[in-house]
């Protein structure tokens, strides 16, 4: 098994077999490079991959269709392209057997594919020259600014892997928001202005739409005839699903929504999904987009006086920083970093997470349109049902996978360490320097949640506090030797400590009685 560390350039006469999956969907893609004409590209839909979990309705629609328009593009620039079905009778379901299946077929001398995102589908692939009997060429994902390598050169010998540092590291090395040596602007973060709630006026836009043609039709037809029992519906999927559209959603988010990012990046609200948010995770995940493009039109927005520092820095971090950085935890840590459970939570997934019937509004809020779109803002996912999550003492592989079903943007390299990391503190520390655990007050002060709530953040009557508050403070006691030597929580145990005995006993039967309701 050859594992390539650099794109290879070769010529040869014989037919190589250039396997492309559901979230390599870019002509930039390295398995591409040095197409021939007489090679063949294999494209496979199979039931493995859409039921590993069980994946959102909108986001197989989504994943299928673009796999599809993508196939079709192709063709007509006259490549050989091998499109397997989801409901071709001979289909055998996994990769490892469509690969089988196509070698029998075309004979290639050799299989080139791009790393897998997944650490599930690498250890498959490496078993794939065995099983076929030819090699396999696996090449380095060059659509990311950092390889794994560059990746575990940063993590070597630092006892702290905060996304701070790299994120620096990676503005130096790609020169993005630089003048010279120094950080466009004057500094490096300007995330203090980044956190402001949002004005009841405020003038939302609204999302570019996109009509499905006949192709997306037919996969959403084909999504509701076999995937019963996954959330959601495939009807309505407005992800863009070719390259042209991307780039419209690119260019929407760029004029109408970037300078207002950075203001409003934290703030929830009822009844507004997507606030200023790009949209974009989902495209760019598939390959329809690429960060480095993405990026540049941010700065560009900056340096044309068309979007404000605070908004462009605060969203080239995303890309730059936060997306380069899970993805180096990912491939640094596994496959051992799954299985961390810092506060040995064990408590199953509440059946609301599926559903939405839940009387916290801001729960319901973010799990109903996470139902209808396959989506949730950051926030949501962080502070809302990421937090709920945390303070209850939810099992993190049942979080996990909700996290990897439920959104079409979720691939397991981006979602484990957002949500063992970053929103469950499963790791310990590694990723966030505390855990991300809020109370009512914050969701109060972030969003309009609470006005229409059946409890209240404010509240001290038992009957009407919110859950969240009660949950707050028995997480905080309940994990008191595993946090209270964090010197970034010293604050919050003297605030504990200065509390009314009577009001801690309070708060925590109330948990108490919440989280036994629960099961
Ligand atoms: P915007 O708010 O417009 O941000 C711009 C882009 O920055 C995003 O498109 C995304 O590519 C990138 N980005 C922002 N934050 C992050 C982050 N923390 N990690 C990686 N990229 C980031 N993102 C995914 O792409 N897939 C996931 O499966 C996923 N799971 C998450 C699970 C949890 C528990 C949390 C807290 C976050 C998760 N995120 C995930 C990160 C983030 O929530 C989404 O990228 C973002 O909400 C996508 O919406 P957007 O495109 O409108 O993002
Ligand atoms: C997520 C997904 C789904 C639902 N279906 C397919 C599919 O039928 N064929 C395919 O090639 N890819 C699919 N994907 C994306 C893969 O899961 C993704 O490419 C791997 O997980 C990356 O390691
Ligand atoms: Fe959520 Fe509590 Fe506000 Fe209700 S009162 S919306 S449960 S934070």
């Amino acid at each position: 098994m050859q594992i390539f560390i650099s794109r290879v350039f070769r010529t040869n006469t014989l037919t190589a077999l250039r396997f492309v999956p559901g979230d390599q969907l870019s002509r930039c893609i390295s398995s591409l490079d040095d197409l021939e004409s007489g090679d063949v590209v294999l494209m496979c839909e199979v039931m493995e991959e859409a039921t590993y979990v069980r994946h959102h309705k909108k986001k197989i629609a989504f994943i299928l269709s673009a796999m599809r328009h993508f196939a079709e593009g192709l063709k007509e620039d006259g490549v050989n392209v091998d499109y397997i079905r989801l409901d071709d009778p001979e289909n055998t379901g996994s990769f490892a057997g469509e690969l089988k299946r196509a070698v029998a077929r075309h004979g290639p001398d050799r299989v080139i594919v791009t790393h897998p995102g997944e650490w599930r589908v690498f250890e498959d692939m490496k078993k794939w020259e065995a099983d076929l009997g030819i090699p396999v060429e696996i090449r380095v994902d060059s659509r990311f600014f950092a390889t794994p390598k560059d990746f575990r050169q940063f993590a070597k010998g630092r006892k702290e892997l905060r996304m701070e540092w790299f994120y620096r590291d990676m503005r130096r090395k790609t020169g993005l928001l630089m003048d010279g040596d120094k950080p466009a602007g004057g500094a490096w973060n300007f995330d203090k202005e980044n956190r402001k709630s949002l004005p009841e006026n405020v003038k939302l836009p609204d999302p570019p739409v996109f009509e499905s043609d006949e192709t997306t039709r037919e996969v959403i037809r084909l999504v509701d005839s076999r995937f019963d029992g996954h959330m959601g519906e495939a009807q309505g999927m407005n992800f863009p699903v070719t390259r042209d559209e991307a780039l419209t959603a690119l260019d929407h988010f760029i004029e109408t929504c970037l300078p207002s990012f950075g203001d409003y990046q934290d703030a929830m609200k009822e009844g507004a999904p997507f606030l200023f948010h790009s949209l974009l995770s989902a495209p760019l995940n598939a390959g329809l987009l690429c960060p480095e493009e993405i990026c540049r039109k941010a700065e560009d927005a900056w340096r044309g006086g068309r979007a404000p520092i605070n908004a462009v820095e605060g969203f080239i971090r995303q890309i730059l920083g936060w997306r380069e950085y899970v993805r180096g935890i990912y491939w640094l840590k596994m496959p051992d970093y799954r299985k961390g459970n810092f506060f040995g939570a064990k408590r199953d997934l509440p059946w609301f997470y599926w559903s939405g019937e839940t009387d916290m509004a801001c729960m319901a809020a973010a799990i109903c349109e996470t139902w209808e779109n396959a989506y949730a803002h950051h926030i949501q996912r962080l502070m809302v049902t990421g937090n709920f999550a945390l303070l209850a003492g939810i099992d993190p592989a049942q979080v996990e996978e909700w996290y990897l079903a439920v959104y079409a943007d979720a691939y397991e390299w981006v979602e484990l360490p957002n949500t063992h990391g970053m929103a469950l503190f499963a790791d310990g520390g590694l990723m966030a320097s505390k855990p991300y655990a809020a109370s009512g007050n914050y969701i109060d002060r972030m969003s309009d949640y609470c006005a229409d709530c059946r409890y209240s953040a404010k509240s001290k009557d038992p009957e009407s506090l919110c859950p969240f508050n009660a949950l707050y403070w028995d997480f905080m006691a309940r994990n008191r030797d595993k946090l209270e030597g964090n010197p970034r929580l010293g604050m919050v145990y003297r605030t504990f400590d200065r509390m009314d005995e009577a009001r801690v006993d309070m708060l925590r039967k109330r948990a108490r009685e919440f989280l036994d309701a629960l099961e």
